[in-house]
């Protein structure tokens, strides 16, 4: 049997997988391990890429998406959903009490209200500023030279993705973000996208992306991973494989990042990123660390 492990994205996933990581050690407690992890970054008032805080779309509105995924037949995303703070803890609920996978904008806001979920403000002040300063400047750029430093892509977008694994062998994946900050109202990315953003099959691994939806999109990134691990690729070599495939099929834009995680039933796991930067949240019964990606296509 494995040793239980919960990997997210980012930096900031340091301080969202201990909220996790007791649920991923009690029998039967991986979608909460996910869930929770996620729930805590929605809460964190330093990240303004997921939850309460995210920054908005360019008419001042957050909109969240999120996902979460054991099997194909166990998986739900949501998208769009402009009152309620936790995306993954609706979908977990899309996921177990309904035929579908994806639900969007009002009608996923009614399944929540029906589900009984508490709606919160999700545009707070600090958020409202810099949207402010960002249509200040007139000058309508795109959202990861908006406000930000031009070239920088690990500060402009950064969705939280978990992937567990627990004692019991078993594989889980979720996602939770505000998206592409200053996006166009209406646009979603990958995150809440079974395929794109999140992918798992639980006798060959999980997948989970980060950075510019578009890119994810358009190769089915995380399915991809988890299809060339299925072919006998080891995590290391289906990340290099999509991010490859990515470099290849977008003219080249170095204020946009493609980011992605791994992680086999055995308990392998790595992590790849097309620009540095990115950064990895592992916790293990060691404790958590904070380490680089293994591979930097373009480092
Ligand atoms: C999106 N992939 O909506 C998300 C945002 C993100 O790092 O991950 N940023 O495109």
């Amino acid at each position: 049997m494995p040793d239980p492990i919960l990997l997210s994205t980012w930096n900031f996933g340091a301080r969202a997988n201990p909220a996790g990581w007791p649920h991923l050690l009690r029998a039967g407690g991986l979608l909460d391990a996910l869930e929770q992890t996620c729930v805590a970054c929605e809460l964190d008032p330093e990240v303004d890429s997921v939850g309460v805080g995210g920054l908005p779309d360019r008419s001042g509105e957050v909109s969240l998406d999120g996902a979460i995924m054991l099997s194909p037949a166990k998986s739900a995303g949501v998208a769009y959903l402009r009152k309620y703070p936790h995306p993954v803890s609706i979908a977990r609920r899309v996921m177990e009490k309904t035929p579908h996978k994806l639900l969007v904008g009002d009608g996923a806001e009614r399944f929540a209200a029906d589900e009984g979920f508490a709606t919160a403000p999700l545009l707070t002040d600090r958020a409202r500023e810099k949207w402010e300063k960002w249509r200040a400047t007139g000058k309508h750029l795109d959202f990861h030279i908006g406000d930000r430093p031009a070239i920088d892509p690990n500060k402009s977008h950064d969705t939280i993705g978990v992937l567990a694994l627990d004692a019991a062998g078993a594989l889980g994946v979720a996602c939770s973000t505000s998206g592409r900050a200053y996006k166009l109202p209406g646009r979603v990315g990958d995150s809440p996208l079974i395929g794109p953003g999140l992918y798992c099959d639980p006798a060959i691994g999980a997948a989970v992306a980060t950075g510019t939806g578009e890119l994810m999109i358009g190769v089915c990134a995380a399915f991809l991973i988890v299809e060339r691990m299925r072919q006998g690729d080891r995590a290391i070599e289906a990340i290099r494989y999509v991010l490859n495939r990515v470099a290849q099929s977008y003219a080249d834009d170095p204020s946009h990042q493609c980011a992605l995680i791994a992680l086999g039933p055995d308990g392998h796991y790595a992590a790849g990123a097309l620009r540095a930067g990115f950064e990895i949240a592992i916790t293990t019964s060691a404790g958590t660390v904070v380490v680089p990606p293994d591979v930097v296509l373009m480092g």
